[in-house]
């Protein structure tokens, strides 16, 4: 057993382990973590029996604690953790903070990042032939119709002129999930970039981009050409 955390997580192409990558470096706190990252594909150790041992689901983000106990999903993991270690509340200081950042975490993830995914797996069988077991064009090209169309919500609420989705000066959970849903919709693959199509989710994505957190939390380059200069 470890006395320190554990996290299995992915490159950050993967937007929900990068989405507590990005919390961890936006905390303050991810020299406390020994870091795992699974290739995902062709090696696909996430379903293997060791890591479903640790999370059923078989998937990334998983957390080890010190106390050998495990936890999964990427709000719960960076939800426990805001909580655990002291500094800046990134899911909201207040109660109505948190509603705020719940709110829009929950609109982005169902409706913009979770529909990307699906397009990732059903219309280009991301993971390869290995690893996924569905194969639905239908369904793909709907779902990326679904995300532009949730995307242009978010646009429209970002376009009077704040710079993070609950209106403060710096950005929340739901935040995090936006910026790894833009980065996620600009991988090769998935190809339905948000931030060409819409001004302000332009904005938004260079505004991470001037952050220490992003430029670490990205610093494999994020499998985008635009990010290279980040790889170390
Ligand atoms: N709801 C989960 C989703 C996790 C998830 O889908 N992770 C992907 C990487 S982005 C994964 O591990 N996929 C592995 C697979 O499908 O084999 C969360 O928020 O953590």
């Amino acid at each position: 057993m470890s006395s320190r955390y554990r996290l299995f997580t992915s490159p950050s192409a993967f937007p929900n382990p990068q989405r507590v990558r990005l919390f961890l470096h936006e905390k303050g706190i991810a020299d406390h973590f020994d870091e795992v990252v699974y290739d995902m594909a062709p090696g696909g150790q996430q379903r293997q029996w060791a890591h479903l041992k640790m999370n059923p689901w078989g998937e990334t983000p998983t957390l080890a604690l010190p106390d050998g106990s495990f936890l999964a999903e990427s709000v719960a993991i960076a939800r426990y953790l805001d909580q655990e270690f002291g500094g800046r509340r990134i899911f909201g200081a207040t109660p109505l903070e948190q509603g705020l950042d719940t709110q829009w975490n929950d609109r982005i993830w169902v409706q913009v990042l979770y529909r990307l995914t699906t397009v990732f797996h059903v219309l280009h069988t991301g993971l390869g032939h290995k690893l996924e077991l569905t194969h639905n064009p239908q369904w793909g090209e709907h779902c990326r119709k679904e995300a532009i169309a949730h995307a242009a919500l978010v646009d429209r609420h970002l376009a009077d002129g704040r710079a993070w989705l609950i209106g403060g000066d710096q950005p929340t959970f739901a935040d995090i999930t936006l910026c790894t849903a833009i980065a996620f919709s600009k991988f090769p693959v998935v190809n339905t970039p948000l931030d060409e199509r819409f001004e302000h989710l332009h904005h938004f994505w260079k505004r991470w981009q001037e952050r220490s957190s992003f430029r670490a939390a990205y610093r494999d380059g994020g499998a985008l050409d635009e990010l290279a200069h980040l790889r170390g």
